[in-house]
């Protein structure tokens, strides 16, 4: 726990399992101090580290993610052994795919009984070894402490992602003073110049360049070059993940609405810190030329020939654009030109909104949530999507002002991150609003989940785009079959559910009813769901299906 602490961790995410009480123990500070404390819940708060317990593994792994994703440093989970460890295994597929910094400590069965059968005795690491950066056993107790120093220094250096470290129990109950401090590994790696030179070539001489700036420009602390880089170059740009926010929607040169036209009309796209994966057609954009800018030599692509730059993203940043400027590549007229046609676009895709958004129709238009949403989110406010179809709508509707304020699953795509990322957002900015967007589907992978956040007092506003049923899988299964199956979920009343966990909870059912109940919940003061009934007609006019 030290070495957690000293890494930055201060809140561990967990569900009880005897194999990893000392990690408890260390984390509240030990019997005397829960003793003072005045109850053993309070305990939880006022110990060395914050201890968070929650009602399914996977919640825990998706909140301590979310650490990783709000705060730039690697939070960290403790799971039980056996079913603990495996219940976090799409939570932990999700970091890597993301990117995310975290550290997941796995209780494990005893190394003295190891081979005669003992409970739960599952030798862990191989199953996480493809989806982690490292994954080991630590089998003596005085290298517990270099170990997860190792563990967070890998995990927070680039490219960031999940590591897993087991301790058996047997080494996790023997007192140990540690017998090295544990060094932070992490070598930099420099500007490669030229790489940079090459790429600022292909990028000076365009005339029609688009930026994507994607997670880890915000997770490598890239944010100002990034702004610079777009702002010194006069590149319109498109936000992807966690680049989301990098540049309020005021912004001209943020252009994400017209997304389309500007992949369709640019000659080289410059993608920064984030995979040539399905989200950008595989790095396809006809013609165009592709800049891609990573942060670590992994992160090159190998499924295309693009110009590529692996290289810490601030400083990479920075060369890259004195290197433009260098070549004269600096708001040219051919720029400005493009620039003001998508921001146009922009504008009009902005425009063409008010109609859903103002949608009176009953059942209600998933859209018109957006209509009432939008203009009751501030700055500071964090949006979490859950789901499939209603999630959609919100990635294309909602531009954040503010980076690390969005949170979504990620290219993994997994349902059910919802009420952990909620849960690690509301601990990370107690004081800014927490919303929640949730498919009726996408909520029930980790319903008793909400209950956690009553639990600790997190008052978190859940948005249900509750259209009864997996509108993002009935819709195409009814396009290829002109049928659909296991596509229906009967119609839940989770207002009331939420009520039942010591929530609050409304229902929606008319679209003049939606902002009013939102108000209502986020003064509440504690976790809320507005359900909001929506057409199960309504999909999503989606352009790509992720194959
Ligand atoms: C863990 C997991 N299981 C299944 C899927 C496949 N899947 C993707 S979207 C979706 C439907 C989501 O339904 P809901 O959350 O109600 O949102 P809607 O599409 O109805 O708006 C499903 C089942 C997935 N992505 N993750
Ligand atoms: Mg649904």
């Amino acid at each position: 726990m030290d070495a957690a602490r000293d890494a930055g961790a201060s809140t561990l995410f967990t569900l009880s399992g005897a194999h990893i009480f000392p990690l408890y123990d260390a984390a509240v500070g030990g019997k005397e101090t829960v003793q003072q404390s005045g109850s053993p819940r309070d305990a939880q708060h006022a110990g060395p580290v914050r201890l968070i317990d929650v009602r399914h593994e996977q919640t825990a792994v998706f909140a301590a993610e979310a650490t990783g994703k709000l705060t730039r440093t690697a939070g960290i989970a403790a799971l039980t052994a056996g079913p603990g460890v495996t219940n976090g295994v799409s939570a932990i597929a999700g970091a890597w795919f993301n990117g995310s910094p975290l550290v997941v400590l796995g209780g494990r069965a005893p190394d003295y009984r190891w081979g005669s059968g003992a409970l739960q005795e599952l030798d862990q690491p191989p199953i996480l070894e493809s989806i982690t950066k490292a994954s080991w056993t630590v089998h003596d107790s005085a290298q517990i402490h270099a170990d997860m120093t190792r563990a967070f220094s890998l995990a927070n250096s680039a490219h960031r992602g999940p590591v897993f470290v087991d301790i058996p129990m047997d080494v996790l109950f023997t007192p140990s003073v540690a017998n090295f401090p544990g060094t932070n590994e992490h070598v930099p790696i420099g500007v490669d110049g030229d790489a940079v030179e090459a790429a600022a070539r292909v990028i000076a001489e365009a005339h029609h360049p688009v930026i994507v700036m994607g997670s880890d420009t915000w997770q490598a602390g890239a944010v100002e070059q990034m702004r610079a880089l777009i702002h010194e170059l006069g590149i319109p740009a498109i936000a992807n993940g966690m680049g989301r926010g990098i540049l309020p929607p005021s912004d001209p040169l943020l252009v994400t609405r017209a997304r389309s036209a500007a992949f369709k009309g640019a000659d080289v796209v410059i993608v920064i810190g984030t995979p040539l994966d399905f989200r950008l057609n595989y790095g396809d954009f006809k013609d165009a030329q592709v800049v891609h800018i990573v942060d670590d030599v992994s992160q090159v692509a190998g499924h295309l020939q693009a110009t590529s730059l692996a290289g810490d993203l601030p400083v990479t940043l920075e060369a890259s654009t004195s290197a433009v400027i260098g070549r004269g590549g600096q708001r040219r007229t051919a720029w400005r030109e493009w620039a003001a046609t998508l921001a146009s676009d922009t504008a009009r895709a902005r425009e063409a909104d008010t109609e859903v958004f103002t949608s009176t129709t009953a059942p209600i238009h998933p859209a018109a949530i957006y209509g009432a949403l939008i203009p009751r989110l501030t700055d500071d406010t964090v949006v979490i999507g859950d789901g499939g179809d209603f999630v959609s709508f919100a990635g294309k509707f909602i531009e954040p002002a503010e980076p690390g304020r969005w949170l979504d699953p990620g290219p993994y795509g997994c349902l059910g991150t919802g009420p952990g990322y909620a849960m690690a957002a509301k601990l990370v900015h107690p004081q800014s609003p927490v919303v929640l967007l949730a498919g009726d589907g996408a909520l029930g992978f980790s319903f008793m989940d909400l209950q956690s956040l009553v639990t600790h007092r997190l008052p978190v506003v859940i948005v249900v785009g509750n259209n009864s049923g997996w509108a993002l899988e009935r819709h195409p299964m009814r396009m290829l079959y002109g049928y659909d199956v296991i596509a229906d979920l009967p119609t839940t009343d989770y207002a009331r559910l939420m009520i039942d966990l010591g929530g609050s909870g409304e229902t929606v059912t008319s679209a003049a009813d939606i902002g009013p109940a939102l108000d209502r919940a986020f003064a509440s003061g504690v976790p809320s769901v507005v359900d909001v009934r929506t057409d199960p007609n309504v999909a999503y006019p989606r352009s790509t299906t992720g194959i």
